[in-house]
Order: C-alpha cells, then structure tokens, then sequence
C-alpha cells in the first residue's frame, strides 16, 4: 500500500509508434498540462516509428524542461517499450497514457489520487460514458468477446483490461515490470494477473477516451491482435504453471 508523501515525483509515459501526425496537437497539450504539473516529468517512448515520429517529438520538445524523448531503434510492442521506460525511472508514481491522447492530461490526477490507496490502478471506458456513443460496433462486440474470454483464462474479472491508461507505485510497478515478459498488446492483462499472484492492490479509475481520437488510423489489428493477445493468454498461464516468472 503507498504511503502519502508531500511532492512525490511522478513519472508519466507516452508510448508511441507511427504517431507523426499527432505529434504537434501532443506536444501543444503536453505543455500546458506541464505548466500546471510541477512534479510530473514526460518521457515520450517512441518504439521503432518509420515516419519520423521521434524527431518531431524531438524538435518540438527542445528546451521543453521535464520532458525526453526516448528512440527505440526497432518495432517491439507496447508491452517492451514501457518495460523499458519504467525499468530506470526513479519516480514515487508511473503512469503510462497512450501517446495519442486517447485520454486527456485531466485523467493524472484521479490517477495519482487513486495511487495513493493502491499499488497499481487501471483505466476502465465502462465506468465513464464515451463520445459518440463510444467503439464502433464490431470493435465493441470484439472487444467485449475478447474481455470476456481473457477474465476467463486469467481468472480475474475487470470490465477494461485494455486502456491504455494505466498506474503504478513505485514498489509495486518495480515488482511488475521486474518479471513481466510480454512484449506486446497482452502485456495490461499479463500485469493485471501477476498483480494478482502478488497480492498487489489494483484500482480502477473511469477512463473517458476524448471526443478528438480516432480509432480509424488505430493500428490495432482487431482479429490478429486479438488472436494473438489469446495465444498469449495462454503463455502466462503456461509461464505460472511452470514457474517461469520469478513470483516470491
Ligand atoms: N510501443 C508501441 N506502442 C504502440 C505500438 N502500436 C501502437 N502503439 C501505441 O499504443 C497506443 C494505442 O494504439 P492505437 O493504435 O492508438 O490503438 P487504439 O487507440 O486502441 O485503437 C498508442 O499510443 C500507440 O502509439 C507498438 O508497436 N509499439
Ligand atoms: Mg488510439
């Protein structure tokens, strides 16, 4: 359980991939969220982007204090890019946010506040009500199949595995990220379920995805990934059940 501390420093990531058309819309947001933020330092993690993604987070960042930017050199998934950001961050509180804004800034400080009383703390799109009536509707039918059968082979049930919202203390992301293995989209279900073999408190925030995103450019591969996200599934029982992670 976190204890409260005054000014605690928190470290919020921005994992992005082929994300150049956004970059100055984030960049314009980053900098007022960061005006009003004093103990929040951005790492934007760029994760082998092809369409010059990094150098323009790189240019509209220069001389922006708090912020870096870190450039993987190759393509090797979301759960990867922000095991390595959180593996050196010295930071009281992590966050990560997708890197495309699918969350406001606005979503930090429920965050932290819920932090305070957990070890780790999720963003649900079923506790908030969503613009437009929220996913289009193959996408909400798969993703509530793929919700379902995922709490089935994890043996946990939380409505919204998948948010790309999502926040750590520091001793209980350290422990997570110390032995979490997936390096791709099923890396949030992996974490949930080894929160649970660490009996680590897990907290739920609503998680309102804002009016501007977009899931058309989403690079999800809907069936693919959610295939693969199974198989996965499937691996982390496997790993638990032969005791490859390094549980206590
Ligand atoms: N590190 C990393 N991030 C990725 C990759 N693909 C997508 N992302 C990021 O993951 C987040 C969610 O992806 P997005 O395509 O917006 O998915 P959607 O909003 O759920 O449809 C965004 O911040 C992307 O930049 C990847 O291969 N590696
Ligand atoms: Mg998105």
């Amino acid at each position: 359980m976190a204890h409260k501390k005054s000014n605690p420093r928190n470290l919020l990531v921005l994992p992005v991939h082929n994300e150049n058309n956004q970059v100055a819309q984030v960049c314009k947001d980053l900098k007022v969220f960061l005006h009003t933020n004093r103990f929040t330092s951005v790492l934007v993690v760029d994760d082998g982007s092809t369409d010059g993604t990094p150098e323009s987070f790189r240019r509209c960042l220069a001389g922006v204090s708090r912020t870096s930017v870190l450039a993987l050199p190759d393509n090797g998934g979301k759960g990867r890019a922000i095991r390595i950001a959180f593996a050196k961050a010295k930071a009281d509180f992590f966050v990560f946010m997708d890197g495309d804004l699918a969350y406001s800034f606005d979503h930090l400080q429920p965050m932290l506040a819920a932090l305070e009383k957990h070890d780790m703390v999720i963003g649900s799109r079923s506790m908030a009500p969503q613009p437009q009536g929220g996913l289009p509707a193959r996408r909400a039918f798969l993703g509530w199949a793929f919700n379902r059968l995922a709490c089935l082979l994890l043996g946990f049930d939380y409505p919204d595995t998948q948010a790309g919202l999502k926040g750590f203390t520091r001793g209980g992301g350290q422990k997570l990220f110390s032995i979490q293995k997936l390096n791709d989209f099923a890396f949030d279900a992996e974490l949930l379920y080894l929160a649970k073999k660490l009996g680590l408190s897990v907290g739920q925030i609503p998680a309102q995805v804002s009016g501007q995103h977009t899931y058309k450019t989403s690079q999800v591969k809907l069936l693919v990934d959610s295939l693969r996200c199974l198989m996965d599934f499937l691996l982390v029982r496997w790993w638990s059940a032969t005791r490859a992670y390094n549980l206590p």
